[in-house]
């Protein structure tokens, strides 16, 4: 089976439950859940998981590379502060789709730079939990483009 990995960072686990006017008032469970269930009708296998501590989402992503197609991957406040999770995500081949919840760029200065962007195969921000949505759709095509033209050379 194809597999593709939803990897969120610090605070998101509490979604659905406080700032519901910014991030909505889906719980990731919620969220999770409905995502395995769109993947699955386009053929691919969604991992999800969730975590607080920056070297756990590093170690993730090293996995990915080894188990994944691709990351949709919410690095949470640490898009705004980790020069090591850019690292890991230019180390690793597999496509990684930045995806936020809310609009970083029209919220507090320093929400609006991301150290991840750079590395990132693609962003999605600010359309609420339906990033999420696009996220893997962007992901799924891009992978479904790649294996074209892997078809044809
Ligand atoms: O918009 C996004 O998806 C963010 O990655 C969410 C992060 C924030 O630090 C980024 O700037 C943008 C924060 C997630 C915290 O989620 C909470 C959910 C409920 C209550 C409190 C925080």
């Amino acid at each position: 089976m194809r597999k593709l990995l939803l990897l969120n960072g610090p605070n998101l686990n509490l979604l659905g439950n406080r700032k519901t006017d910014t991030y909505g008032t889906k719980s990731l469970q919620n969220i999770e859940e409905e995502l395995v269930e769109l993947v699955a009708t386009m053929g691919f296998e969604l991992d999800t998981h969730q975590s607080n501590h920056e070297g756990e989402l590093i170690d993730w992503l090293h996995k990915a590379n080894e188990t994944y197609l691709g990351v949709v991957f919410n690095p949470g406040a640490y898009t705004h502060t980790s020069i090591a999770i850019r690292d890991a995500i230019e180390a690793i081949k597999v496509p990684v789709i930045e995806t936020h919840i809310s609009n970083i760029h029209n919220r507090e200065s320093f929400r609006n730079h991301s150290y991840i962007s750079p590395a990132a195969a693609g962003l999605v921000v600010g359309f609420g939990p339906l990033s999420y949505k696009i996220g893997v759709y962007a992901l799924i095509e891009k992978l479904n483009e790649r294996e074209r033209e892997d078809g044809e050379n």
